[in-house]
């Protein structure tokens, strides 16, 4: 039985097409630099908004209805949502999904009826998964939504919390090993703290670390290859979570010695949060061999939380695959943690809103590769730093050289030296050109 009678399959029509259900420019099967489009953009339905979230905020109820013809909080609702979520993802080619534990099904009244629903809507799920090309992209838990976990959970102050913190960790893990995922997320929803006035923030982050350890350990005990991730955000719900941003993420995780498993997962609206832009903690992540995947979605430059709006912004996306495309790509994928806004809450605007982000990337893979093709930015950056093509440049780089040498070299060069333009506005005004130029 359809859920979407009225959708169709989404099908590639071009740039000039005006069917508002069609792609523009994701053409899944095009290939750019010996890839199909498909495999640049491996984009990922998340569960959490696109089944389960209804338009609900803090001054009224949801608009969307998410029913599916069955029982919200049922188990047979929970099924409703895969038979939607599995002919969406078909509809247009979406080839992998993400979940929490909980937006798959209820929370039952204790850990053993949560894990036994948890057994009989993953068995669904696989059935379901047979025979197509869809996979899970990763899993997670959320230890952060149950009044349990208002102090966090593996920061909690209560060793209860934390244990019940850990049941559901190893819970999802399997869970994401059972159904093939390729990665296992921590976003630390409630990992940090309100006031210092009660935390002891080493004893917290050593507690987190301790957890992340164990998951890795029990993780590889029962066969998961896949990444790790953490995915930073500086605040909201928590007034600081100590996942702030990339740099501090890579910091902790090495610290604690969990680099080697771990990489990161990279959110454009939390890099935003935190006063960087998208393509800041992309290269942040990939220059420290970090770069794992991504949550695709965009925030409002007016408004100072996490909107998780679908990706529309050209400029922001061609930056991106940038970084992506000059990492080599993803291990992981684009998974759009993206929500339509409260007034477009028809089940058509679930289409839309992943035609947008699908599109809004895909023209910002060409345009990356355009800019690649293109070169200027690429020389201009090889050039500002030509000046270390050099003897000294090299033992510099190699960390052979000495304070009294450089000095020496300054003294008898007898000048007043200046760096050369940085050029900002030229550079910007060649992005205009490849974005815009015809
Ligand atoms: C919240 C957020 C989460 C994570 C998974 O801001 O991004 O949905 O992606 O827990
Ligand atoms: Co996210």
């Amino acid at each position: 039985m359809s859920l979407f009678k009225n959708l169709p399959e989404i099908k590639y029509e071009g740039p000039k097409s005006r069917n508002p259900l069609a792609f523009k420019y994701y053409d899944a099967e095009r290939v750019i630099y010996g890839k199909k489009m498909k495999d640049h953009l491996k984009f990922a339905m998340a569960w959490w908004h696109n089944l389960s979230a209804t338009g609900q905020d803090m001054f009224g109820p949801g608009t969307a209805d998410k029913s599916f013809g069955e029982e919200v909080g049922t188990m047979a609702h929970a099924r409703a949502k895969v038979d939607a979520g599995f002919e969406f993802m078909q509809k247009l080619g979406l080839e992998y999904f993400c979940f929490h534990d909980v937006d798959l099904v209820p929370e039952g009244k204790d850990l053993e009826e949560t894990h036994q629903r948890l057994d009989e809507i993953t068995d669904y799920i696989k059935s379901k998964m047979a025979g197509t090309p869809i996979k899970c992209l990763w899993g997670t838990a959320n230890l952060f939504g149950n009044p349990r976990y208002m102090n966090g959970a593996g920061s909690s102050n209560s060793i209860d919390v934390y244990c019940h913190a850990a049941a559901q960790l190893k819970k999802a893990i399997d869970c994401t090993v059972k159904l093939g995922g390729q990665g296992y997320v921590f976003w630390g929803g409630r990992e940090g703290y309100e006031t210092l006035l009660n935390t002891d923030m080493k004893f917290e982050q050593e507690n987190i670390a301790a957890l992340m350890r164990m998951a890795v350990d029990y993780g590889r005990s029962i066969g998961f290859t896949g990444d790790f991730y953490i995915e930073p955000k500086p605040k909201e719900p928590m007034k600081h979570q100590y996942d702030f941003d990339a740099a501090t993420s890579i910091a902790f995780l090495r610290q604690y010695g969990l680099d080697r498993d771990f990489k990161l997962n990279i959110e454009a609206n939390h890099a935003t949060l935190a006063g960087h832009t998208f393509e800041h903690d992309l290269r942040v992540a990939a220059i420290n061999g970090m770069l794992g995947s991504v949550d695709a979605n965009q925030g409002d430059d007016m408004l100072g939380w996490d909107t998780d709006q679908f990706p529309s912004n050209v400029y922001s996306t061609t930056l991106a695959m940038l970084e992506i495309l000059r990492a080599g790509g993803l291990r992981g994928g684009l998974n759009f943690d993206a929500k339509n806004r409260r007034p477009s809450y028809t089940h058509q605007d679930m289409f839309e809103g992943f035609i947008l982000g699908m599109d809004s990337f895909a023209l910002g893979l060409i345009k990356a590769v355009a800019l690649i093709e293109d070169g200027r930015i690429d020389q201009f950056v090889k050039e500002r730093y030509a000046s270390f093509d050099s003897e000294l440049g090299r033992k510099i780089r190699a960390g052979k050289a000495t304070l009294e040498e450089l000095s020496k070299k300054a003294v008898q060069a007898g000048n007043t030296p200046l760096p050369g333009s940085g050029k900002q506005e030229y550079l910007e005004g060649v992005i205009n050109s490849v974005l815009f130029g015809g």
